[in-house]
């Protein structure tokens, strides 16, 4: 294990309710001992099992009762503990404890998820990804709900219903699952085109993440960071992984979610049992109130960004993954986020997407989670005290003793804390608000294509090469011409070329006319401009009998040493004895391995490749180069890569010496993709 694991306060609580079942008796949930579990009570051996064997009953109906209703969105994901410290003192710009003090500790429970899909559907959706945060704080727990996408669908919560609707599977038959590619989808695009912006970013690498570990993250809102004397700050939030933002491509994304739909999880689950910790720096950006109206866009319409370039990010902390979960359901299913669980010093502004959120997040967990006293699950738990005249309710733990169960009394003297910093009561910020009630939306909102522009003039030209692809994938699958059309000629207003080429791919007119006049970039938003680095990254060993013992172990040693984590694939799962009669334990057989599940191949082969080796490493070899992955081979292998014809491809690494072909695979791994291979799908 590299890294020390840091369990703080949370996980001294949850410790007092972490049960340890191993080793002992089985009881009733009443204590009573049992002495047998596999038979119930009958009227004779071959009779009818009997009302009176409480045993059964309780047992049967504790599973009868055993699933809650999924979360509606973001019913798909998975967690993890952290914990977060601070760089940089914050109190200048807000009163919150947690991010005051440089070297401060706060633990985290973070949970990633997909959107559309239920449940227990594939991983590699295109979709966007869930990214919400528990801080544990001293002064109550403060939920950083986010998403891996800057920006949202809509502009006023009142449409989430009908987006969600649209882009769930089609109520007359169910389909489709966990994917954006239908009719209902689309037509709600073309018939709301404030989705433009975000529909680009969906259309992108960004919904096809490699890893958790390798996404942003970001609070899409604009909040508020309030001080001691009151001062407010407009602020939005950065996740940033210290491994880059890397995604997989879409024909490798599909198949993963047949061979590993759990390919995410994983990832994430074993990088954290092996020590590979994920990291993520906090980011804000940072907007005086007084500058609020000098951007060409309103600040609080959550279809805009601030561009990194004009609004920079200033990384105040890090948080780091350091634990699994004990149990998915008390922890990952029945943990509950919402962005109105905030602290004093953060404070929420009148973007109508947020406020429609601070509603729906207490409701939606009272369906969920069958009452109001969620907040007393131990995941959910402040780590400080908590103490009001709520009472009773469903599933309630709390024995509050006492006569008083009300405010204001004199028997208590229980009272609300005043806003003082030093008393530190909650107060919000005391924004003006004039306005008559109307049902509209402010004209400032009203500009729905110049950032989706500029995403797109953004892009290196593989990434807007696979915004062209998925858009003819997800167009391609919709039934309905109209539809296609109505959102070929809509993407005009981002980029003639792009509307041209797709128009072409699905087989409707063309637009003649469109384009934009914008030709502005936001370097920051392409991914060719992330951190690359090789560590954490798996790649396949291919080894046959017979292999180059010392060579091969070598090159495995000193990948192991970069961090690289190699897996080994042989025809067979087990030993696989080397030239020299030492062996190396394959742990995976081309039967339980496939190409898409590793982010490079190193072809060991052998000098005397058996038929059934050259085969599959070929099949391997031909995907990985597909999907733009580095390969390699130091001798033996190369046999293999020659006759495939790709040696003279970027990306492909042949070395002979042992050292040499170990530097250039580590940093043809870091790259990632070499996407100059021209293939497309
Ligand atoms: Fe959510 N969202 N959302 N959302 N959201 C939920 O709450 C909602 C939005 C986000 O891992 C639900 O507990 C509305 C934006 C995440 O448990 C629900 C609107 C962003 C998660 C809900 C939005 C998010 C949720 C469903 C439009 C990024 C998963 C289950 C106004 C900033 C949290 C639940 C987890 C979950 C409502 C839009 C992020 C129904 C009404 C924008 C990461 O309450």
């Amino acid at each position: 294990m590299s890294k020390q694991r840091q369990d703080g306060a949370k996980q001294e609580q949850l410790d007092a309710y972490r049960v340890h079942d191993e080793g002992r008796k089985l009881t009733t949930n009443q204590g009573l001992k049992v002495s047998e579990d596999e038979f119930s009570l009958k009227a004779g051996v071959r009779g009818p099992t009997i009302m009176e064997d409480f045993h059964f009953r309780e047992k049967m109906t504790h599973f009868d009762h055993e699933r809650i209703p999924e979360r509606v969105v973001h019913a798909r994901g998975y967690a993890a503990h952290g914990v977060f410290e601070v760089y940089e003192s914050m109190e200048p710009y807000t009163k919150a404890d947690f991010l005051k003090e440089k070297g401060k500790k706060t633990p985290v429970f973070v949970r990633f998820s997909t959107v559309a899909g239920s449940k227990g559907s594939g991983e590699l959706a295109r979709d966007v990804r869930g990214f919400a945060t528990k801080f544990y704080t001293q002064e109550g727990n403060y939920d950083l709900v986010g998403n891996n996408i800057p920006v949202f669908f809509i502009q006023d919560a009142i449409k989430f219903p009908d987006f969600i609707h649209a882009v769930k599977p089609e109520p007359h038959n169910g389909i489709p699952q966990a994917a954006s590619a239908h009719d209902t989808f689309w037509d709600f695009v073309a018939h709301n085109q404030e989705t433009a912006h975000m529909v680009m970013w969906q259309m992108s690498d960004r919904a096809i993440p490699r890893s958790f570990r390798m996404m942003e993250g970001f609070g899409v809102h604009t909040f508020r960071f309030v001080n001691d004397k009151g001062e407010a700050t407009f602020v939005k939030f950065h996740w940033k992984p210290t491994l880059g933002v890397h995604s997989t491509v879409w024909d490798e994304a599909q198949k993963i979610n047949g061979k590993n739909p759990d390919f995410h999880r994983q990832d994430l689950y074993e990088a954290i049992e092996n020590g590979d910790f994920p990291e993520f720096e906090l980011g804000v950006q940072l907007i005086a109130e007084e500058d609020a109206d000098s951007f060409d866009y309103d600040i609080l319409d959550p279809t805009k960004l601030w561009p990194e370039e004009e609004v920079p990010v200033k990384k105040i902390g890090k948080m780091t993954l350091n634990r699994n979960v004990d149990n998915v359901f008390a922890e990952t299913e029945q943990v509950a986020f919402h962005p109105g669980h905030v602290v004093p010093g953060i404070d929420f502004t009148n973007d109508p997407l947020l406020q429609g959120r601070l509603f729906s997040y207490t409701d939606t967990q009272l369906i969920r989670l069958g009452g109001p006293n969620f907040h007393e699950l131990p995941i959910n738990r402040p780590v400080c005290p908590f103490h009001n005249n709520q009472r009773d309710g469903y599933g309630r733990h709390t024995i509050n003793v006492g006569q008083v169960s009300y405010h204001k009394n004199g028997l208590a003297h229980n009272t609300p804390e005043p806003a003082s910093p030093e008393q530190g009561g909650y107060e919000h910020y005391q924004e003006k608000v004039d306005g008559r009630k109307i049902r509209a939306r402010s004209e400032s909102f009203n500009d729905h294509f110049s950032q989706a522009v500029l995403f797109w003039n953004s892009m290196s030209e593989a990434e807007k090469q696979h915004i062209i692809d998925a858009f003819s994938f997800e167009l391609g699958k919709v039934k309905n011409e109209d539809v296609q059309q109505q959102v070929v000629n809509m993407f005009a207003n981002v980029s003639l070329d792009m509307v041209q080429e797709i128009a072409e791919n699905i087989g409707v007119t063309a637009p003649k006319e469109g384009g934009s006049p914008i030709t502005k970039t936001s370097p920051a938003l392409s991914q060719e401009n992330t951190v690359k680095t090789a560590a954490t990254r798996n790649v396949a060993v291919l080894l046959d009998k017979g292999f180059h013992t010392k060579e091969v172990i070598s090159v495995i040693n000193r990948l192991v040493k970069q961090g690289i984590r190699p897996v080994v694939v042989a025809n067979k799962r087990g030993e696989v004895a080397g030239a020299d009669g030492q062996t190396i334990e394959a742990s995976e057989s081309f039967l339980t391995a496939d190409s898409v599940l590793y982010d490079a191949v190193y072809v060991a082969g052998s000098r005397q490749m058996s038929e059934k080796f050259s085969q599959q490493a070929t099949h391997f070899i031909h995907e990985a180069f597909h999907h733009f992955k580095p390969i390699g081979s130091s001798n033996d292998g190369a046999t293999l890569l020659e006759d495939s014809g790709i040696t003279h491809a970027k990306g492909v690494i042949l070395e002979s010496s042992v050292n040499d072909f170990v530097d250039a695979f580590s940093e043809a791994i870091a790259i990632h993709r070499f996407w100059d291979r021209e293939v497309h799908f």
